[in-house]
């Protein structure tokens, strides 16, 4: 199978929406679809583990052309569909792009899952990861890929945080610890100024994307993969969370004298 394949001049920008449920995903795509799409032409596909709930409530909310928002029902742990067999998301985008072209943008919204779930960049290009203030402020703490690496980090409903007793600019500089300087953003929707922000980072994504400046990250833990070995054999391993980057490892009795280091984190083709 070849490794590049001609894309259709057709293809949106996909951004992909994750974080724990209840965190705020659809209320934030709701916020994006109708600040965004007096300019830019939108598209939303939801997963849901056994309802198109998602979906009928962005509808519901009168912020975009119902029939641009489509509902995959995962059937199975939402991580599943977003991550390790993207078939059913990648279809579904594919069509909506097809049938509304050109799109610029299609938003995917990840069924709630844990800290843990994030995308796979064979089917979104940038994501953001949502943790809420009402889930307690030191989640931003906790790390994980979503915290760490996805391309924006939102600590939503900020408005909450006097009732739940926490603190917002605490909780946005945990977050900002976890990220080696990745962008945090604390957000509520009755908070016009965040919402701005939210936009403007949005616009900037796509414009880098447009631009081909944007590079996807994969957030996730690289799976268990195996290096040959020039002299037969090989290492089978994998990374721990976070760390990307590695050089072979050594083995006993063999000259590494020549071994490449490499890192997953910048160049895809690098394996
Ligand atoms: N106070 C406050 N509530 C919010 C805000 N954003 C969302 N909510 C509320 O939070 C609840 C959950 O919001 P959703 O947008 O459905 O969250 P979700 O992450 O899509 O939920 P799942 O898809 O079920 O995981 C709803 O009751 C929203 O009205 C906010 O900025 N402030
Ligand atoms: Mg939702």
């Amino acid at each position: 199978m070849p490794d590049t394949a001609e894309i259709p001049e057709t293809r949106s920008l996909r951004l992909g929406v994750a974080g724990p449920v209840g965190t705020g995903k659809s209320s934030l795509i709701a916020l994006l679809c109708r600040e965004l799409s007096t300019d830019l032409a939108l598209g939303v596909i939801t997963n849901d583990i056994y309802t198109d709930e998602d979906a009928r409530f962005l509808r519901s909310a009168g912020v975009l052309d119902p029939e641009r928002i489509r509902a995959v029902e995962t059937g199975a742990c939402p991580h599943t569909a977003i991550r390790d067999d993207v078939t059913a998301n990648l279809l579904a985008v594919e069509d909506l792009e097809a049938d509304f072209a050109p799109l610029d943008v299609v938003l995917v919204e990840s069924g709630g899952d844990n800290l843990t779930a994030t995308f796979s960049p064979a089917l979104v290009d940038a994501q953001i990861f949502v943790l809420d203030v009402a889930g307690g402020g030191d989640v931003a703490r906790k790390g994980g890929p979503g915290i760490a690496r996805a391309d924006l980090l939102v600590v939503n409903k900020t408005d909450l945080a006097p009732y739940v007793g926490v603190d917002v600019e605490r909780m946005v500089a945990d977050g900002a610890d976890a990220r080696d300087g990745r962008p945090v953003l604390a957000l509520s929707r009755d908070d016009a100024a965040s919402v701005a922000a939210l936009c403007a980072w949005v616009r900037g994504v796509l414009a880098a994307h447009r631009g081909g400046e944007h590079v996807p990250v994969d957030p996730g833990p690289m799976a268990p993969h195996f290096h040959a070995d020039p002299d037969g054999g090989g290492v089978l391993h994998s990374h721990a969370d976070g760390d990307l980057d590695h050089a072979h490892a050594q083995r006993a009795g063999h000259d590494h004298a020549t071994a490449q280091g490499h890192d997953h984190t910048g160049d895809p083709a690098g394996t």
